[in-house]
């Protein structure tokens, strides 16, 4: 009974209609009038679906003035009626699932399933976990205070659920919020605020201002932020971090990655092709931590090989909206036309490419890269789509090397049955999230983040929480304890 029904995208389209004159920033507790807009379209049909504010560096004036009023306030209640609000949050979430999934497919380009049963599904989990953290924060971090007002920045390969990453812990800390969804996908930011006002969270304290970059960085650089968090390119982490150097804004990047998906050779080879799927074909690859390069032991590569192309064979393209759909569109022709460039590079370098067909549009199949040297542009640079490449090493050393072969470092994903081993590999790797005979599994309770030019910090997690608090405190010793 979860699952979206026809009739829901009638009720998202009855919603667009209601909004077809454009949405305005969500400021204060209020929609403002939409003021200049621009164009949000569905992907997989290439129409326009709606029209939304670009917003001004008055506009994020308004929001970050309406967070620093509410902000104290906010911080000043008890951590127990904080929860009270984000509980409530997490419940009208889940009242409105179905119609959450569908916005966000419709705007993303997702698998239906996909956002039924994994993004809307765990922003509701996310909120839960956090109204947990709220209740128990002045024992867990004495003495440890909220930054103030946070200034978020989100990309568009999971527009709600790296809202709820961001807003779930800064609000459950005593911060207020002004975040900016991408210019992509910003709907369900959109609409969750009406969920906000539904549930009666204090005006000022969730605040959404919709832009481009431009909007990104009056946010990230406005002077009444005390602290930000973005997720996004690593060339925009960069001006970030250049941008609040000397500022004293306390500061999280979460950014590209290129992870390594390592096959041995007494691995459950099905299991492991299975977890690939899930790996690069989720969210047509879409996804920071993807695992994108395959490295496999020679005595198994041959026959991975086969088995991974066969099964690409079976992978459903198409509408979105379609239950049995198992990859969707891709989020832009911006971001299609650049895998179709990166792929065509790596072509003409010689590289092997196989891949299926794609329905017309903004589609790209799952693609197979083989023969492919460490230093291919296929092996370095972050596709961001549905494309892995598969490279084979001797010895486990070897297979470490190439896996630490990058200058990023979020995820990776190991599989053998010998567990020693995988937990031996696992702690040679430099990433900040290791997977042993699983990929892109995400919990609430774990810290997520990378390493290098993956950027730095953690969400999620016991860490997670401490990164939306100004020095936090280490976990009081409980007078029985030893020192
Ligand atoms: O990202 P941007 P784009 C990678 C991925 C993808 C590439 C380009 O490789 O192909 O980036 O995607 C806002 N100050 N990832 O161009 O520009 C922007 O409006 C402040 C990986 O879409 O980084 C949006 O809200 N904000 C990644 C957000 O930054 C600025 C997810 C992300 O957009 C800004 C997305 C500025 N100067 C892309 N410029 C991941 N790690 O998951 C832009 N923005």
């Amino acid at each position: 009974s979860y699952g979206p029904a026809p009739e829901d995208s009638g009720v998202v389209r009855d919603w667009l209609k209601k909004h077809e004159a454009g949405f305005g920033h969500f400021i204060d507790g209020a929609f403002t009038a939409p003021g200049e807009t621009f164009d949000v379209m569905n992907p997989a049909t290439e129409e326009v679906i709606a029209k939304v504010s670009q917003g001004t560096a008055a506009d994020v004036d308004a929001a970050v003035k309406a967070a620093r009023s509410a902000q104290k306030d906010w911080a000043a209640l008890p951590g127990h009626e904080r929860a009270k609000y984000l509980y409530a949050l997490a419940r009208h979430i889940q009242q409105h699932a179905r119609f959450l999934a569908v916005l966000e497919t419709i705007d993303n380009g997702k698998p239906i399933r996909e956002s039924r049963d994994i993004d809307v599904p765990l922003v509701v989990r996310h909120f839960y976990h956090h109204a947990g953290w709220a209740e128990i924060l002045a024992d867990e971090f004495p003495g440890a205070r909220a930054h103030g007002v946070c200034g978020q920045v989100i990309p568009w390969n999971f527009p709600l659920l790296m809202l709820a990453w961001k807003v779930a812990p800064a609000l459950a800390a005593g911060n207020t919020v002004v975040l900016k969804p991408a210019e992509y996908t910003p709907l369900t930011a959109l609409a969750l605020a009406e969920i906000v006002r539904e549930i009666g969270l204090p005006k000022g304290v969730f605040n959404i201002v919709t832009g481009d970059g431009e909007t990104g960085a009056a946010i990230t650089g406005h002077p009444g932020i005390d602290k930000v968090a973005f997720t996004g390119s690593t060339e925009v982490g960069r001006l970030i971090r250049r941008q609040t150097a000397g500022t004293g804004k306390g500061l999280t990047l979460e950014l590209g990655g290129k992870s390594p998906f390592i096959v041995f050779a007494d691995a459950d080879l099905d299991a492991a092709v299975e977890g690939v799927v899930d790996s690069i074909w989720f969210n047509q690859g879409q996804v920071c931590c993807a695992g994108s390069r395959i490295l496999v032991a020679e005595a198994a590569a041959k026959r991975f090989e086969e088995l991974l192309r066969r099964r690409m064979q079976t992978l459903v393209i198409g509408d979105p909206l379609e239950k049995s759909t198992d990859v969707g569109a891709i989020v832009h022709p911006v971001q299609l036309e650049r895998i179709r460039s990166l792929v065509e590079q790596g072509r003409a370098e010689g590289v092997t490419i196989h891949q299926g067909e794609a329905p017309a549009g903004c589609f790209y199949p799952p693609t197979l890269a083989t023969e492919v040297e460490p230093a291919s542009i296929l092996s370095s640079e972050e596709i961001f789509g549905p494309v892995v490449t598969l490279t084979s090493f001797r010895t486990p050393e070897d297979g470490v090397a190439l896996a630490n072969n990058t200058r990023y470092g979020l995820a990776a994903s190991i599989w053998s049955e010998n567990i020693n081993l995988a937990i031996d590999v696992a702690a040679k790797v430099k990433a900040g999230v290791v997977w042993i005979n699983c990929a892109n599994l995400f919990d609430a309770g774990a810290g997520f983040g990378g390493y290098r030019e993956s950027g730095f910090g953690r969400e999620g997690g016991r860490e997670g929480m401490g990164a939306y608090l100004a020095h936090p405190a280490p976990k009081a010793k409980r007078p029985e304890e030893k020192p």
